[in-house]
């Protein structure tokens, strides 16, 4: 449904964009950062974490373009094995210097910092330790680290984001560790429940040290369509949200696990280990908003028990049609939706999606919601005169900044956009090779040339949105 007066984006609206650590820094290795299981997994084909965009020698000349772009906003994350380089203990002064700085800098431009804990990199000490996200020691080497943030950036930073896409991580676990003796499913169902206390943990300490911050998970999410209307289609895509994404939010909002999803667990013999005072933990720790990351929707069908369990298998090298669908048999499996364009890696192109996403989202809990990523991934061509055409990104963008707005009128209460990524970064599948920025980052996988900031088309476009409060698109 359209509407006949069309509704302005709020005032206070976050204009933004996002970035993480090990994307957009580099210096893996200096001023006493030690490496997190990312630097040691990240795809081999591409770049590494070494150097990446150089924000950390480069952030002020960043920030000055994200003041120049109009940014109210910018979603970064922090290191874990840059501010506590063994995991816990001593404080790596330098690496949380470098956090002060870049959050007193942001301020002084008039830019709210947005800051993520969690974004993939764990100190890879800890994996080597106890198992990383397989052991519940993890519970208070988290929270201390989050201690160590609260206190010394509590001040600057008022909103916060727990654990970036658990949801995902749990899904397409490319850059996680896990025991080969044991059963990949179980392990994934504790590690579930273990970051999701450990989430729950954060929350509660966040409102202890920094009473006036605000704290929420930052979830991967893509709603499921059914493939046709057979009624078993529909239940499929149904029981396929229920398992990648209702399993999580109600964790996070309600402290409870699906019904279904448990006896699920019972029936595979995969449910997580639940000690005395956990769920109590759960439901003490509401979010106050929900941080969504949102690329793209997903077709399912049904999956008749004779099929083959199949992970889904991504698009890492950018050639269309490389993607493998995943295949859960008696439940769902993955299909190709015939009405959608598709990025170079397959991602389906779907801005009405992320209107429904947030209908649905707001129908279930009804707390505030944010976008924490939003963008499209290409090869990006700089030309001989400096610049960077990509109106393939403008129209992405335009197009779900569109159902965004038709998304507040319908009622949701959406207070910001930050739309993946500020500036090109290490894709965390594919490199340099596939780039999301604003701003071009002047090198390639193998070259680091002068690693110049130049601003794209897209740049321009995204001034003019922010500089009429969305109002031209
Ligand atoms: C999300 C991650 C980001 C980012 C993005 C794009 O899953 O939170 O860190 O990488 O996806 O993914 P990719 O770089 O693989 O294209």
């Amino acid at each position: 449904m359209n509407y006949q007066h069309s509704i302005a984006f709020p005032e206070d609206f976050f204009w933004s964009a996002a970035t993480a650590a090990y994307q957009v820094e580099g210096a893996h290795l200096e001023e006493g950062k030690n490496l997190s299981i990312v630097d040691k997994n990240i795809n081999p084909n591409y770049a590494d974490t070494s150097v990446t965009s150089d924000h950390y020698h480069r952030f002020k000349e960043d920030i000055a373009l994200m003041k120049e772009l109009g940014m109210t906003a910018y979603r970064f994350s922090i290191s874990w094995p840059r501010v506590l380089p063994h995991g816990r203990g001593e404080v790596n002064q330098q690496g949380l210097q470098f956090y002060q700085n870049l959050v007193e800098e942001l301020r002084e431009n008039g830019i709210e910092p947005l800051a993520t804990i969690y974004h993939f990199d764990l100190p890879a000490c800890l994996q080597e330790e106890y198992g990383g996200w397989s052991s519940r020691q993890i519970i208070d080497d988290f929270a201390y680290f989050c201690k160590v943030l609260f206190e010394n950036l509590g001040g600057q930073v008022k909103y916060w984001f727990t654990i970036n896409e658990q949801s995902n991580m749990f899904l397409l676990p490319y850059l996680m560790e896990f025991d080969q003796e044991l059963s990949l499913e179980k392990q994934k169902y504790e590690m579930n429940h273990i970051m999701t206390l450990a989430h729950a943990k954060a929350i509660k300490l966040c409102r202890e040290v920094i009473p006036d911050a605000k704290i929420g998970p930052a979830i991967g999410l893509s709603p499921n369509y059914p493939e046709s209307c057979r009624p078993e289609d529909v239940q499929a895509a149904r029981e396929a949200d229920d398992f990648r994404t209702y399993l999580f939010t109600d964790l996070y909002v309600h402290g409870r696990y699906r019904k279904n999803i448990w006896r699920y667990m019972e029936e595979h013999g995969v449910t997580p280990t639940i000690e005395e005072g956990d769920m109590e933990l759960l439901q003490s720790a509401k979010p106050d908003f929900l941080g969504i990351n949102y690329y793209q929707s997903r077709v399912v069908k049904y999956a008749p028990e004779s099929l083959e369990n199949k992970d889904m298998s991504i698009n890492v090298d950018g050639k269309k049609g490389e993607t493998e669908f995943e295949v859960i048999p008696g439940i769902y499996q993955g299909s190709s939706n015939p009405y959608l364009d598709k990025t170079d890696w397959d991602w389906e192109i779907d801005a009405i999606g992320l209107r429904t996403l947030l209908n649905e989202l707001n129908d279930r809990y009804g707390l505030p919601i944010i976008i924490t990523e939003n963008g499209m991934g290409a090869v990006d061509v700089l030309t001989e005169d400096e610049k960077v055409h990509d109106e393939y990104r403008i129209d992405y963008l335009r197009k779900h900044l569109e159902q965004c707005r038709l998304a507040i009128a319908d009622g949701v209460e959406l207070f910001g956009y930050c739309p993946w990524s500020f500036m090109d970064l290490l894709s965390t599948t594919s490199g340099f090779r596939k780039r999301y920025g604003f701003v071009y980052v002047n090198r390639t996988d193998d070259d680091l040339k002068d690693l110049r900031r130049i601003k794209k088309d897209s740049f321009y476009w995204y001034q003019e949105v922010i500089r009429s409060n969305g109002q031209k698109l």
